[in-house]
């Protein structure tokens, strides 16, 4: 087992792994930069390292700054939690080549998964289902309308380099495939420096389910069933559950069968998600990501596994905790991402937080690196919390939820708590009917 770890993170994520530490008995160390020297995760680690000024690619993504705390401190593993650092192949590389481990997946998974069309080959020889369209990168016209021609219309052009929603262009028919084909390749080039693209079907209302999966190190996968991630605005998720409403125990345990086998073939280690589109019955692979997600409570609520801890075990050595048998679906869970920002335009609202009260009883979590009299710097992502409710039943889990969003006070800032008391109020939610759409229309309605 390690003997300290260093969280290359701030915010909530950062103190979500300094727990799973403290638990395990590792000693930990933090980076922070100078915006961030008030932040919980500093005064709560054993010990520190001021790495750099505010923005991100001076502190947090500074990779030389990282690896000399290592050092200096004398950490064996990192901990990158989500964003940041944590799909960085490259640095992935440089700690393996310190003889520091990185909690996560190979240099070379980050690097396959991370490239959207080499991902989805892979998925594809694995047996995971994809979505119908190009075998590879498409450059030419001619070839565009063949494939167009062939899925049918409407399709949809990514950016290879993309992935979270950057760089598509739909067309709907062969009069808009020429213009989408030309700027989806010309901002994919502009933005990623890699002007790869291919082509998809276009699906009109599916929904986000995503598979949690795990590789033990040793070439064994196991799932921890799907999250329904739906609820989205401007590709940044607003509101997660597990089980996905929309799925039975058959169709969960079909999906989650396909991914667990994937995961082993591939060799895979530690915690991954496999993100799908589903509609009509059918699971359509998207992407895989390779990092713990900020999602991830629902499923530990469900599972009562903590998967901070898995990851750790796996990283070093020692594999899994539970075999796929053990793991156990229990009840429902919902989590809110409760976002400094105005509820209805998602302006951010840096600024001090006057008075903080969280919710808790029976079934309540809540994951926040803020506190009364906090400043919340203007630097980083507007995330400043997250409210996790488990219940018996999704019937109980809404019910739970409406009483805990009740006793949640933020003030000082606005915050998107009005967003969920007037969601946990709405029929389509309290039914599960919702696809990737839905809370942009009814943002758009602006009931
Ligand atoms: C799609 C799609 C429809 N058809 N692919 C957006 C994020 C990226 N991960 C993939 N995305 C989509 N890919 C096909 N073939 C619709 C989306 C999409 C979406 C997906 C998940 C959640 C929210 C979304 C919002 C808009 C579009």
């Amino acid at each position: 087992m390690f003997q300290k770890i260093l969280i290359a993170n701030r915010g909530e994520i950062a103190l979500r792994v300094l727990r799973a530490c403290k638990e395990l008995g590792i000693q930990t160390v933090v980076v922070h930069s100078t915006a961030d020297a008030d932040a919980m995760h500093v005064r709560l680690a054993d010990e520190s390292v001021c790495i750099g000024p505010p923005p991100s690619r001076d502190s947090y993504l500074n990779i030389h700054q990282i690896v000399a705390a290592c050092e200096i401190t004398g950490a064996d593993a990192v901990h990158p939690g989500y964003g940041f650092l944590s799909e960085n192949a490259k640095f992935a590389d440089i700690l393996a080549a310190h003889n520091i481990t990185f909690i996560g997946p190979s240099g070379d998974h980050i690097r396959v998964m991370g490239d959207k069309i080499e991902a989805k080959r892979t998925a594809k020889r694995l047996g995971i289902p994809v979505v119908p369209g190009s075998d590879g990168a498409v450059t030419e016209e001619k070839e565009a309308r063949r494939i167009a021609a062939e899925i049918g219309y409407p399709v949809i052009i990514k950016a290879s380099a993309g992935g979270g929603g950057r760089g598509m262009k739909v067309a709907h028919t062969e009069t808009d495939l020429e213009i989408a084909l030309q700027t989806a390749r010309s901002e994919a080039g502009a933005a990623f420096g890699d002007d790869a693209v291919y082509i998809e079907k276009y699906l009109e209302k599916p929904r986000h389910i995503e598979v949690q999966v795990f590789g033990d190190g040793f070439g064994h996968g196991v799932h921890f069933g799907e999250r329904d991630c739906s609820l989205q605005r401007r590709h940044q998720k607003v509101w997660e559950e597990a089980n996905s409403p929309a799925l039975n125990a058959e169709e969960r345990s079909r999906i989650g069968g396909i991914c667990a086998k994937a995961i082993a073939d591939l060799g895979y280690s530690g915690a991954g998600t496999i993100e799908f589109l589903y509609e009509n019955g059918e699971f359509y692979f998207i992407e895989m990501n390779t990092r713990l997600q900020v999602e991830h409570p629902v499923t530990e609520a469900i599972t009562g596994i903590d998967l901070v801890h898995e990851q750790i075990r796996v990283a070093s050595g020692g594999g899994l905790s539970v075999r796929q048998e053990d793991i156990k679906f229990n009840g429902h869970a919902i989590e809110c991402r409760i976002n400094a920002e105005d509820p209805r335009t998602f302006t951010p609202s840096p600024g001090t937080i006057t008075h903080f009260h969280t919710p808790g009883g029976l079934g309540i979590r809540v994951d926040s690196g803020v506190y009364s009299g906090y400043k919340i710097p203007p630097y980083y992502d507007s995330l400043i919390g997250k409210l996790i409710v488990h219940g018996r039943n999704r019937v109980e889990c809404m019910m739970r939820l409406r009483r805990a969003l009740d006793e949640f006070v933020v003030d000082g800032i606005k915050t998107t708590l009005p967003l969920f008391r007037d969601l946990v109020g709405n029929a389509d939610i309290a039914n599960g009917d919702y696809d990737i759409h839905w809370l942009e229309k009814y943002l758009a309605k602006g009931e």
